[in-house]
């Protein structure tokens, strides 16, 4: 479903926002080289449902790579330098990642964006991810860059309000979201994905974020 819209809208760009696009494609040159890389991370920090505070098991499941990740647990949301399952360090960031979501960055207005974290979710058909704000980074001065990959996901991007109506917008296999400064803290979330398959990556979805998630902190 929608392969004819996908391949269409390859190296075209979408102004969500002032300060917020998606480069239609820009990861498909990256993604040869991506997949092994991904696999290896994977092996020493495999995705895993992580707890909210609340108690409940995320839909999405998670890992990361780079000097801090994203966790959650019953005691709250933060970034650690060390996965709490093998208590290690996370996974170095590759530096093809690095090259990917500075390049991103740079083409959609962001200069010398150096991400300290890389959040990885893994969506299968049916998995969701509820309205939500990123806001556990210090330095909201740094945008954030997301990489889709596999089957096609219906992106909700809100506004400032969890109440403000939310535009939907489909990210496939190779886009890259990129959004900072006035659309930084924008609520947004992912519907449940639909029952496809993808002839790399089979049923299931990975998308990438690329975050500054310590230093000073500071306002957008
Ligand atoms: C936010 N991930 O990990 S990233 C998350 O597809 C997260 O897995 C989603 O939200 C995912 O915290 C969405 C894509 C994205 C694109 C544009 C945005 C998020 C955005 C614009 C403003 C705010
Ligand atoms: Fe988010």
């Amino acid at each position: 479903m929608f392969d004819l819209l996908e391949s269409t809208l390859a190296g075209t760009r979408d102004n969500l926002g002032e300060q917020a696009c998606v480069l239609r494609g820009f990861a498909l040159p990256y993604v040869p080289e991506m997949l092994p890389v991904l696999d290896s991370i994977l092996k020493a920090a495999p995705f895993r449902h992580m707890v909210t505070p609340g108690g409940y098991h995320m839909s999405v499941a998670l890992t990361n790579c780079g000097a801090l990740g994203w966790t959650s647990d019953r005691r709250g949301y933060r970034y650690a330098p060390n996965d709490p399952v093998s208590e290690q360090a996370w996974p170095a960031m590759p530096d093809l990642f690095l090259r990917l979501a500075n390049t991103a960055a740079a083409e959609a207005g962001f200069d010398q964006f150096e991400p300290d974290a890389c959040l990885i979710n893994h969506y299968v058909p049916g998995t969701r991810l509820s309205l939500h704000q990123d806001k556990n980074e210090l330095d909201f001065r740094a945008p954030i860059v997301s990489v889709s990959l596999g089957i096609p996901a219906m992106f909700l991007f809100g506004g400032h309000e969890r109440s403000d109506k939310a535009r939907r917008i489909p990210l496939f296999h190779g886009d890259v979201a990129v959004w900072g400064g006035v659309d930084r803290l924008r609520y947004h979330g992912v519907m449940p994905l639909k029952e496809e398959t993808h002839p790399l990556l089979g049923a299931q979805r990975i998308n990438i974020t690329f975050r500054k998630a310590g230093g000073t902190p500071h306002a957008v």
